[in-house]
């Protein structure tokens, strides 16, 4: 999609669109710059991660093992071995392109420790703050766990809290009561809740998938098919606990518990028992804290290519000798330009440092100063807007 289409849509006031961070307009004084506050678009953030596994040689094949069917412990065609490529199952095959048949995917040793827990810790870092954008899903290749947890970070691995509980018996495992995501309401959107919606056994063979609901929480600002999206990002813009939710600089699978089937673990063959994932979904954009439009991936890094006059990883500063005002976030509001706040040169170094302010007091009210010049913007109204979530 291009940034300059001319549309004839009233769809722009209802979602609002933030993927521009500057435009030229015409005032009485010529052409001037207009700020606005800009995100960058969402994207498959899973080409982003580097992925650690704890412990780190859970990973099967090293010796080569043989596994079995869960639901049937005479079909042992399932080899794992690392030093062969076909035969191995590296946790990249997790984040590899989906749509491949027979599928690739991450699989652990077998429970051969039996009764000592199966665990494991799949963490994935992106060393840079994410806006999540939509639900988290990991799709199975061997049944789904009984007992998972999926946690969060927003400060780099440091500390960490939980973001879901999943479970075939939550009572038993977590001393929760089982909820779904589609009980909650504005008021519980931040609960941490445990659900027995994911980890029903191999019966449910079509249904592979465990999801953290994203979509879900937003529908119950944006509504039911998201086609209010100015009234979330209202919300987001004036409750930081609600923004920092969503927000991550990591995550972690904590794999407690693997499937067993209906039955009771067969000590016998314990090679009917191991996790194995073959896709991991999440979408985001990079966090700049409404003062960018894009996000570069450059030596392994992602970083906001900040506008506005701000600087950091997360635009979450101004640059030097702009500190005329401090450092604030932008703001989605008002629909659907949003307020740039921009960081003004330190006053007295530029000549035109008043005009400059005039303007953007204008901006952050809405309503064109009175003494300032009066902005004829229509030309906003002819852009196209390009990130509305599917
Ligand atoms: C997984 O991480 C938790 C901390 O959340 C830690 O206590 C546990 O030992 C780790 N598990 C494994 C198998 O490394
Ligand atoms: C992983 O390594 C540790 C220590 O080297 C060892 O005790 C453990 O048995 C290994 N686990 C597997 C599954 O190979
Ligand atoms: C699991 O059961 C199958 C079928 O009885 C058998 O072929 C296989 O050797 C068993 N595996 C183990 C580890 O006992
Ligand atoms: C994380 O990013 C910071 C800069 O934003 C950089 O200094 C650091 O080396 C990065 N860490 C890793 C592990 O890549
Ligand atoms: C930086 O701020 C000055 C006003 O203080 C403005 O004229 C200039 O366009 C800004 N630069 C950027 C890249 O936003
Ligand atoms: C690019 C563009 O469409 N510019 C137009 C913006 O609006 C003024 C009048 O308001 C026109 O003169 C420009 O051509
Ligand atoms: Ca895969």
């Amino acid at each position: 999609c291009s940034r300059l289409v001319v549309l004839t849509c009233s769809c722009l006031t209802a979602w609002g669109h933030y993927d521009v961070c500057k435009s030229q307009i015409y005032t009485e004084d010529g052409l001037a710059w207009d700020y606005m506050a800009c995100q960058p678009e969402a994207t498959d953030m899973t080409k982003y991660l580097r992925v650690t596994l704890d412990p780190p040689n859970i990973t099967c094949g090293d010796p080569p093992e043989m596994y079995c069917a869960l639901e049937n412990p005479y079909m042992c065609n399932n080899e794992c071995d690392a030093s062969t490529e076909e035969l191995a199952h590296p946790p990249e095959l997790m984040f590899d392109f989906e749509g491949r048949n027979p599928t690739t995917f991450w699989q652990s040793s077998s429970w051969r420790k039996y009764p000592k827990p199966l665990q494991v810790n799949i963490t994935l870092s992106w060393n840079k703050s994410i806006e999540l954008t939509d639900d988290i899903v990991l799709t199975f290749e061997s049944g789904r766990p009984e007992q998972m947890v999926l946690e969060k970070s927003l400060d780099f691995g440091r500390t960490w809290t939980p973001y879901q509980f999943y479970a075939t018996d939550c009572l038993d495992a977590f001393t929760m009561e089982p909820k779904t995501a589609s009980e909650l309401t504005q008021l519980t959107l931040l609960d941490i809740i445990c659900t027995e919606e994911y980890s029903r056994g191999y019966v449910w063979k079509n249904d592979k998938t465990v999801r953290f609901e994203i979509k879900e929480r937003f529908a119950l600002f944006a509504g039911p098919r998201l086609h209010n999206m100015a009234s979330l990002y209202g919300q987001l813009d004036t409750t930081k606990k609600l923004r920092d939710f969503f927000t991550i600089t990591d995550l972690r699978i904590k794999l407690l518990k693997p499937a067993t089937g209906a039955t009771m673990v067969d000590e016998n063959n314990l090679s009917r028992y191991f996790y194995a994932i073959s896709d991991v979904k999440v979408q985001g954009r990079c966090k700049c804290n409404l003062h960018a439009n894009s996000c570069v991936f450059d030596k392994g890094r992602l970083g906001c290519e900040c506008e506005h006059n701000t600087t950091g990883p997360d635009c979450s500063r101004c640059k030097k000798h702009y500190h005329g005002r401090a450092w604030s976030v932008g703001s989605y509001l008002p629909i659907p330009k949003g307020t740039a706040n921009i960081c003004d040169e330190v006053k007295g170094s530029a000549s035109d440092g008043a005009a400059v302010t005039r303007t953007v007091s204008a901006l952050s009210t809405g309503i064109p100063s009175m003494n300032g010049p009066v902005r004829k913007s229509l030309n906003f109204s002819a852009r196209m807007l390009c990130d509305v979530p599917q």
